[in-house]
């Protein structure tokens, strides 16, 4: 039996026994007609439950930890993104291995995916604290987190590892939103400030794609945000060429999924017109690949939408062909 996606290859006939033999194991009450859904799933089990269907293992061989994290409570418009890591998985199982933008498929040993991570409901600050507890033990031990979200105030957390660790690192941002509140709604810690608390960390952060921003941080930030129309005006390439010389060697890449324009991506709690598109992130990825060190990675912000699946096919193919430019 060949493996390939999701798909079990049989030999020709094989499926016939396979139907036979459990067809003969139910018992006569049972023996209803198969239909052809249930025959195709019988014949076609999904792989494994981990990120890109991988199975393996082994934590010590990866290269790249998942973390997934289903949280939303720091969210300020519409809830939902609790669900993405989930959705994101799931997609994620059938996806083709073999990539022609790689030129070859991902290993299986390359990749680890840890269990959901339990949701601190105290506080904000407490669940980042819990996130940053984690990515702190992946970094540890010499490996790329992946954290898969959930709301963009975790994404604290994970900075606040790396900084925990003495890491000296650039924040690439991209969103529609600039996430520079000082508050919102009386916290410091939801996913509005993220890159304010990020800024009392690490000095070097660029923010690409923006179109939402308040006055003073439009004023005070000019210099380090692409704006989406600046990026629709340069194109991918030049804005690739712009972030790698206004970063360091090692850095961390968030992607609140909203900025993608919502015409390809609808699944997000705040959407914003005018956005950027899959080709303009992955070109992003295969420069970026070229020049710097990914020290994490984090996707967040997918509020998937019942019945429609496009857009956390797009997530977790983001996430492949991300990892697949990094890891080379
Ligand atoms: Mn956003």
């Amino acid at each position: 039996m060949l493996r390939r996606g999701g798909l079990v290859l049989l030999a020709p006939g094989q499926e016939i026994d396979i139907v036979k033999r459990l067809f003969e194991t139910k018992r006569d009450w049972q023996k209803a007609p198969l239909s052809e859904a249930a025959i195709s799933m019988l014949l076609n089990p999904m792989p494994k439950y981990t990120m890109f269907g991988f199975d393996s293992d082994d934590y010590s061989s990866a290269k790249v930890v998942v973390l997934p994290v289903p949280y939303d409570h720091a969210t300020t418009y519409k809830a939902g993104s609790r669900d993405g890591p989930h959705a994101i998985i799931e997609a994620s199982r059938s996806i083709e291995p073999y990539s022609y933008e790689l030129g070859r498929k991902l290993e299986d040993k390359s990749v680890y995916t840890l269990d959901e991570l339990q949701p601190d409901l105290d506080s904000l600050e407490k669940m980042q604290d819990r996130v940053s507890g984690e990515v702190a033990m992946i970094i540890d031990d010499g490996k790329i987190p992946l954290m898969l979200g959930g709301d963009h105030s975790l994404t604290i957390g994970a900075i606040k590892a790396f900084k925990k660790r003495g890491r000296d690192i650039s924040i690439i941002h991209l969103d529609a939103h600039a996430d520079s509140w000082e508050e919102l709604f009386g916290s410091k810690y939801t996913h509005g400030s993220v890159i304010t608390r990020a800024g009392e960390m690490y000095e070097s952060i660029v923010q690409v794609g923006i179109r939402c921003i308040d006055e003073e941080s439009a004023k005070k930030h000019r210099d380090r945000i692409l704006f989406a129309d600046d990026f629709g005006k340069m194109g991918a390439e030049k804005a690739a060429e712009w972030i790698i010389k206004n970063t360091g060697k090692d850095v961390y890449i968030t992607i609140d999924i909203d900025v993608l324009d919502p015409s390809e991506m609808p699944s997000v709690g705040t959407p914003e017109p005018a956005g950027l598109f899959f080709r303009d992130l992955v070109s992003i990825m295969k420069s970026l690949s070229k020049e710097k060190n990914l020290a994490g990675m984090d996707i967040m912000e997918l509020a998937p939408i019942p019945g429609i699946v496009a857009p956390n096919f797009l997530a977790a193919k983001l996430a492949y062909l991300s990892l697949g430019f990094f890891l080379k």
